[in-house]
Formats: structure tokens, C-alpha cells, sequence
């Protein structure tokens, strides 16, 4: 609810004068982006008044924090979010109606912070939401890259990269700290000194470049609880300003590099999704966020502590992935070399601190770093990676005598290498994946080896999303008409959603709930029509598959199906046919080019289908340009269908899935990641599931057997469809798609023929898509189908999966705020 200070004249009032103050303007001259700032700033404004409220509490409270380390926070725009959490959102847009603004296209002026890749970046996002909300004390922290994820573009059926320039205008929600700057040392060497007076070697590390980390904070609202956490990320900036002083002192050189090597750090997000990027640039932004962050947390802790040996008591670290891994020897270093514990003490403290959660199972994401290039970059970091392996080592020794194997596959330092995932799992008290079969996978096959030798690490979390972004704003109509029903309590419990299910058999509220959708899937036709010049029909099922592009995500087994019933129509015109709307939305990461060539693939596909009058429109097939938070939110809410047809054992969760599902979208995928316990929420019966299984898969792999030609060669249909791939009926250039072809099979050119069992899968994938075409045609069987998949997604609430991570992993207090008195502001 809106506070008294906050009333709609002071509102109106504040926002006239901040165009006012800002651009010295009257409201009526505004532009549009001029009006989106001086309403983020009043806002902004209430929102501090919060966040000094909460600063307080906890520092009267003095709850235990975590610090969320991540070097992705995929945000999405925060205007209508934080004004939604505020519980001010109905009352903002009132008062903007009455100055004559429209609050959606205010919104639609901000930039997307798209600090992030995808899944496990937006996943940190969801976990800030939630922490907040359930009122715990939490610490995003993280980069503030120049450049977040690109923008693209589609030229010609391409992606084209350009560059995302979201601070060019000024971002109003986030906060210059210069007061809590810290430095970071990369390079020199480290000088052993014997100290006399503690009989101790001391570690001094020299000779380094230096480089100044700012904190930037940006606040993350709890949902009307008066809190505010903060999400903080890390500016670069050289120690001292370049200026004349260097030049004069002949310095020039030094400040030069110093200048180039903090721009350099911050300039811009990798955009690489689960796949290491092993370029030292990566390195130095691990450590430099890692770094700083922990500098900082130490010094919090220390200002109402004096025990250092009892961090562990107020502090933990929760490193997404293995990229923040670098924290567990910063966190050693620190400790003994600045805070003067023996490596005993540190080592006993930091494996209290330092918990680690493992997103994904893909080779190619496994953090492994030369060790030329670790230690001539962080040479005392690497010092200290060296002695935990080498006691590590001698523990395993202790375990397995004799057992030389264990040595080679769990060392920490290996082949040249630094491992960064068993730094993570041997300095780390808790190792968690992200869904049941992932976590199972995880202690069954690829983390066996550790799991064997410390089980009681091991534990799963289930991803989870908030219910806040993706329903209540992304779909306001479904939001208010389930309010209507069951009470506002889904939105910060999100259980309470199952109280839809008596709704099921309830003709009326089926019909308003199927209302809603195709409302929903009129706003989105609109956007593809003004964004990609296409006209989709809201009657046709809108079938949707929007992630990152990646060849384990099988968007080309999607498009091949897409192939596969564009001949079927035209072989058998007469043939009933669900008009149906093929939905993608993904980026490739820049170097990927067989991804790429996806993309050009689904593009050619869409301009021969969408234009061949021969199939009356029954198919339609749209690439929607530059997915994200922004248009993802459209998207969820308008889809009929979704799609996660990943290869069974690689997509370690996936989150798009749960945000289909809580919109009232079937899955149509394979047993793979969270689908599998969606199903169990939902039932079989209320989601088309086909493919092999993680086991066969796992099967297949580690002892062979998999042909894909023999398929090729004995089902004619599906030569069909490869065939096209490379005699024209796509593209004049008949070797545009050669290299996609080639992967599909045992060619010449193709080492390991249809690494992602697309063939396999292909015919029960064909037959999953009959079912969900005979389910779409029985409008009742659908709206029922639909509402359970809401009414079921009570799980996957990312407010549920903190609870878990507090109760099993974070041990957190939870703290309570209440509103000061506006006098005393
Ligand atoms: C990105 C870079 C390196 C390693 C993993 C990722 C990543 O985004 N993984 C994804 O994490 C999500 C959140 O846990 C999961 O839902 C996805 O399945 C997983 O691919």
C-alpha cells in the first residue's frame, strides 16, 4: 500500500519538479525517456527512505548475510517492478494518467540491465526478489559491465551483435558508493619474509598493477515489507587518476596501463552460455569482483565484530557456478595474510564460509584454467591453491591407498591446469544442483568421485522464479483475475496457487481464464507485427520456444519438425491441420557459429513457410529479434505451448519452463531437468513428454550404439527434411546449411554424428506434437489443461527455493522491518 508521504499529489508534484530540476522543462515538453528518469528518481526517492529503514534494522538485528557472488545478474527493468513491490504500482498509474503519461510506455523506455547470459544470471535475479521478500539479509554481488548482453539484430536472416549501451543515458536506479572502494592487485610476485617475532614466514605480495573497485548498489525491493537489499557491482577505476602528475613524473607508461587495464575489466559481458571462455581478460574480471566483494564483506563484519574466527557466524558465500570460485583462496588470503590467522584457523573459517552450486553438466563449461597464466596473474592466490591441493591430495591418498586414479580425476591442480570445480567442492561446505536428476547426475556420474568421498556435501535445490516478475507484472490480467479467486496470498506464497484447481471443472472460469490468454496473445501478434512486419493469427496455438541458442536445446530439432509438417501439408492439402504459430526467440553467443546458422535456418524457414500461399496460412513461423526480460514477460504470458525438447541429461533445470507452466502453457519436452518434477506436479496427462531418457542418453554415450544414419536411411520422411537442408528449398546457396547437415550424420566432416540424438528423438517428438495438436482441438480438455499447469506451479517459486537454501545451506535470520516516521527523513 502507498504511505502517506507518497500520496498521488506529492507523487505528481515530485515528478514534475524532477523534469523540472533535471532538464529544466515543463511535463508537456518532456520527451518520453526525460519523463521515464524523473519518474525513476521520484520513486527512487521512496525507496531510499526504505532502504536507510532496513540499513538500520539490520544493523540493530545484526542478521546473518549472504553474499550472492555471481558474475551474472540478468535484471530485467526495475520501474514497474520496484513500484509493484512497493505496492504502488495501481496508484502510479493513476497519477501518471492524470498528467497525461502512460505507464507502460514509460516503462518500455527503460533499458533492460542485461548483465547476464541467461539461466543462471536470471536465476540470481529471481533469488534477489525472493531474499528480499521473505525478508532475509542478502548482498548481490557483481560486475558492472560497460557492455551487458548485445543487442541483436536479425539482417538478412542473421544475427548481427551491437553493442548494449545501457548506462549511455544514465541508469536512475543505482548508486555511486566511492566510500567503500577497494583495490585489486593482479600480477608481481610474492617475497617470503621471515618474521621474527611470530617465528611465521610472512607473504608479501609485490611488483603488482593495482586497480581501484567502486561499488555501484542497486536496491531490490522486498514485496511490501519495507525492505530493501542491495545488488552491488563493482566499477573499475585506475588508483590514480591519469593526469599530469604521472606524465610529469615520467609515470607516463604506468598510468597509461592502469587506466586501460580497469576500462578493460568492466568494459563487457562474455556471452558465452554454458561455455567456458578461458581468455585471461575472464580471469581478471573473476578476480576482480571476487575481490572486492570480499574485502567488503570483511570489513562489514569487522565494524560490530571482533572475532574473525567466528566470520562464518554472520557471513556466508553462495558462488553461482564455478566463475566466483577464486573466493575461497581471496577469502584464505585475506585471512592470514591481512587478518594474521594460521592457515589452520583460515582454513576453518573458510570452509564454514563457502558454498558452491554446480548449473550445468556440458563439458565445455568446466572452469579449468592454465596454470601459467593463473599463478602469473594472481601468483599468492596460486600459492594458496597449490598448498589446499597439496593437502588434498594427501587426503585422498589417506582414503584410496595406492589409488593413483583417484589422484588424477580429483586433483584440484592437475594436467597443468587448476580445476576450478574441485577448489569449489573441497573448500566448499555444501555442493548443490539445480533439479532432482541433476543433483542425481551430479553424485552418479560426474561429481561420483567426490560425492563418493564426501557425500554429506551434496544436496539439491530445485530452481525456482518469482512469481512477482513473471506473473504478477508480466501478466497483469491473469494476476487480477486470480486474485479475484483465491486472494493476493499467491503472491508471496505461492502454494496457495493450487486453490485454482477447484476451478478446473468450472466452465465459466475456464472460459475467462482462456479469455485472458487469447488477450494475452493479441498484445503479443501486436508486437511480432510491429517487430518483425509478420501477421500471426491469435486463434492459432502459439507454440514457443524462447532460451538461448544452443545445440543442446535442440531449437533445431524444433525447426526441422517445423520442416517435416510444412511437406506434410503440402503432400496432403486436404489433411486437418491446427493452424499453428511456431514461436522462437534465442541469442547465440557471438562465436557460436553452428548456433548461428540455426538461426539463419529458422529465418529461411520462416520466409519460405510464412510466404507459400499453397498452405493457407496454416503455418506460421517467427523469430522474435533480441529475446529478453523485457519481451520474455509478453511472451510467457501469451504461449499456448512450451517447449523444452532438450537432449535428456544436459539442460541442468531451466527456469523457462517454470515461467510457461505458472502462465498456464504445457510443456511439450523431454524428462530432462526441472520438466521432470513439473510433470510430477502437474501430471502426466497435463503435459506431452517424449524422448529418450538421461539414462539411455548416459547409456549411449558412455558405451556407444547411437546411428543417426541408420535412421537416415530408413525413414524417408525424415531424409526428406535433411535433404532440404541442402538442395535448395531453403536457400539458392545449397551450402549454407551443409555444415548443419554434416553434424546430423557420419560424414567426412563430423566426428560425432548427432551429438544431441535429434534423429533419435525425432519421430517421438513428431508424435508428441500430434497429441498436443488433438488436446488444442478440445477446447475444454485445453482450458483445463492449462489451468492446472497454473494452478500446479506452486513449487517452483523461487521463494521456495531460498527457504531451502536458507534452511539447509544458509542458516539466515530472518529480520523484520517497519517504516520510520516521515518526520524523521
Ligand atoms: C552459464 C554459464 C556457465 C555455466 C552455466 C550457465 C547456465 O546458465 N546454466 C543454466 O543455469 C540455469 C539456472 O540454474 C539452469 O536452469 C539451466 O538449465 C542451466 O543451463
Amino acid at each position: 500500500m502507498i504511505d502517506k508521504q507518497f500520496d498521488k499529489e506529492t507523487f505528481k508534484k515530485s515528478v514534475k519538479d524532477n523534469v523540472k530540476f533535471l532538464y529544466r522543462r515543463k511535463l508537456e515538453e518532456a520527451t518520453q525517456e526525460q519523463l521515464f528518469q524523473a519518474v525513476s528518481y521520484t520513486v527512487k526517492d521512496v525507496i531510499i527512505d526504505n532502504w536507510l529503514d532496513t540499513q538500520n534494522a539490520y544493523e540493530e538485528q545484526d542478521p546473518k548475510i549472504v553474499y550472492y557472488m555471481s558474475m551474472e545478474f540478468l535484471m530485467g527493468r526495475a520501474l514497474g517492478n520496484n513500484l509493484l513491490n512497493l505496492g504502488a504500482y495501481g496508484e502510479v498509474k493513476e497519477a501518471l494518467e492524470e498528467l497525461g503519461i502512460d505507464i507502460n510506455a514509460l516503462e518500455d523506455q527503460e533499458p533492460d540491465p542485461a548483465l547476464g547470459n541467461g539461466g543462471l544470471g536470471r536465476l540470481a535475479a529471481c533469488f534477489l526478489d525472493s531474499l528480499a521478500t521473505l525478508g532475509y539479509s542478502a548482498y548481490g554481488c557483481g560486475i558492472r559491465y560497460r557492455y551487458g548482453m548485445f543487442k541483436q539484430e536479425i539482417r538478412d536472416g542473421y544475427q548481427v551483435e551491437v553493442p548494449d549501451a545501457w548506462l549511455e543515458e544514465g541508469y536512475p536506479f543505482e548508486l555511486r558508493r566511492p566510500e567503500y572502494a577497494k583495490e585489486v592487485h593482479f600480477g608481481g610476485y610474492v617475497r617470503v619474509e621471515y618474521d621474527q617475532a611470530t617465528g611465521q614466514n610472512k607473504f608479501i605480495h609485490e611488483g603488482y598493477q593495482a586497480v581501484k573497485a567502486i561499488p555501484y548498489d542497486m536496491p531490490i525491493v522486498g514485496y511490501e515489507n519495507n525492505i530493501v537489499n542491495t545488488l552491488r557491482i563493482w566499477d573499475a577505476a585506475a588508483i590514480e587518476e591519469f593526469g599530469f602528475d604521472s606524465f610529469d613524473k615520467g609515470d607516463y607508461k604506468k598510468a597509461v596501463e592502469q587506466e586501460n587495464l580497469a576500462k578493460d575489466i568492466v568494459n563487457v559481458l562474455y556471452p558465452n552460455d554454458n561455455k567456458m571462455s578461458g581468455k585471461e581478460l575472464r580471469l581478471k574480471q573473476q578476480y576482480f569482483f571476487v575481490s572486492a566483494s570480499i574485502q567488503a564483506a570483511i570489513e562489514k563484519y569487522k565494524k560490530t565484530h571482533n572475532d574473525i574466527k567466528k566470520l562464518h557466524e554472520k557471513v556466508v558465500f553462495q558462488m553461482n557456478d564455478t566463475h566466483p570460485t577464486m573466493a575461497v583462496a581471496e577469502l584464505m588470503r585475506l585471512l592470514m595474510d591481512q587478518e594474521g590467522l594460521g592457515w589452520d584457523d583460515a582454513w576453518a573459517v573458510t570452509t564454514k564460509c563457502v558454498a558452491y552450486t554446480n548449473h550445468t553438466i556440458m563439458a565445455e563449461a568446466l572452469e579449468k584454467w592454465p596454470i601459467e597464466l593463473f599463478s602469473r596473474l594472481l601468483p599468492r592466490v596460486y600459492q594458496i591453491i597449490e598448498e589446499i591441493n597439496r593437502r588434498f591430495i594427501i587426503e585422498v591418498q589417506n582414503r584410496y591407498p595406492g589409488n593413483y586414479e583417484k589422484i588424477k580425476k580429483m586433483a584440484i591442480i592437475y594436467d597443468g591446469q587448476v580445476k576450478m570445480a574441485h577448489l569449489a567442492i573441497v573448500a566448499g561446505f555444501s555442493v548443490n544442483g539445480v533439479a532432482r536428476l541433476h543433483t542425481e547426475i551430479l553424485k552418479n556420474q560426474e561429481l561420483k568421485d567426490f560425492y563418493e568421498m564426501m557425500p554429506e556435501k551434496f544436496n539439491n535445490k530445485t530452481n525456482g522464479i518469482t512469481q512477482r516478475r513473471f506473473l504478477l507484472h508480466g501478466n497483469q490480467n491473469l494476476a487480477a483475475w486470480i486474485t479475484d479467486h483465491i486472494g493476493p496470498d499467491w503472491i508471496t506464497d505461492l502454494s496457495q496457487i493450487s486453490k485454482l484447481k477447484v476451478y478446473a471443472d468450472d466452465e465459466k472460469a475456464l472460459q475467462e481464464f482462456m479469455n485472458i490468454k487469447f488477450q494475452n496473445k493479441q498484445r503479443l501478434a501486436k508486437y511480432i507485427l510491429e517487430h518483425n512486419g509478420v501477421e500471426v493469427d491469435p486463434h492459432s496455438i502459439f507454440d514457443v520456444q524462447v532460451k538461448r541458442l544452443h545445440e543442446y536445446k535442440r531449437q533445431l530439432l524444433n525447426i526441422l519438425h517445423v520442416i517435416y509438417l510444412y511437406n506434410q501439408i503440402k503432400l496432403h492439402p486436404e489433411m486437418e491441420f491446427y493452424p499453428r504459430t511456431f514461436i522462437f526467440g534465442a541469442k547465440a553467443s557471438a562465436a557460436y557459429e553452428r548456433a548461428k546458422k540455426i538461426i539463419k535456418l529458422i529465418n529461411c524457414v520462416a520466409d519460405v513457410v510464412n510466404n507459400d500461399p499453397s498452405i493457407g496460412g496454416k503455418i506460421k513461423v517467427v523469430f522474435i529479434e533480441n529475446y529478453r526480460v523485457s519481451n520474455a514477460e509478453l511472451i510467457f504470458a501469451a504461449a499456448d505451448v512450451s517447449e523444452q525438447i532438450s537432449t535428456a541429461s544436459k539442460e541442468a533445470s531451466g527456469t523457462g519452463n517454470m515461467k510457461f507452466m505458472l502462465n498456464g502453457a504445457p510443456t511439450l519436452g523431454t524428462m530432462d531437468g526441472a520438466n521432470v518434477e513439473i510433470v510430477e506436479e502437474v501430471g502426466q496427462e497435463n503435459a506431452f513428454i517424449f524422448g529418450m531418457s538421461a539414462d539411455q542418453i548416459i547409456n549411449y554415450e558412455n558405451h556407444g550404439g547411437y546411428d543417426p544414419d541408420f535412421i537416415y536411411n530408413t525413414d524417408a520422411e525424415i531424409r526428406q527434411v535433411l535433404m532440404q537442408l541442402i538442395n535448395g528449398t531453403f536457400s539458392s546457396d545449397t551450402e549454407l546449411f551443409r555444415d548443419i547437415y554434416d553434424s546430423l550424420l557420419n560424414t567426412k566432416n563430423c566426428s560425432r554424428a548427432d551429438q544431441y540424438f535429434i534423429l533419435g528423438d525425432f519421430r517421438s517428438y513428431a508424435e508428441a506434437q500430434k497429441r498436443v495438436e488433438s488436446a488444442y482441438k478440445d477446447e475444454k480438455k485445453w482450458a483445463k489443461m492449462a489451468l492446472l499447469n497454473t494452478a500446479c506451479s506452486g513449487k517452483f517459486s523461487s521463494d521456495r527455493t531460498i527457504q531451502e537454501y536458507v534452511d539447509d545451506i544458509w542458516h539466515l535470520d530472518k529480520v523484520t522491518v517497519t517504516k520510520s516516521e516521515a518526520a524523521e527523513k
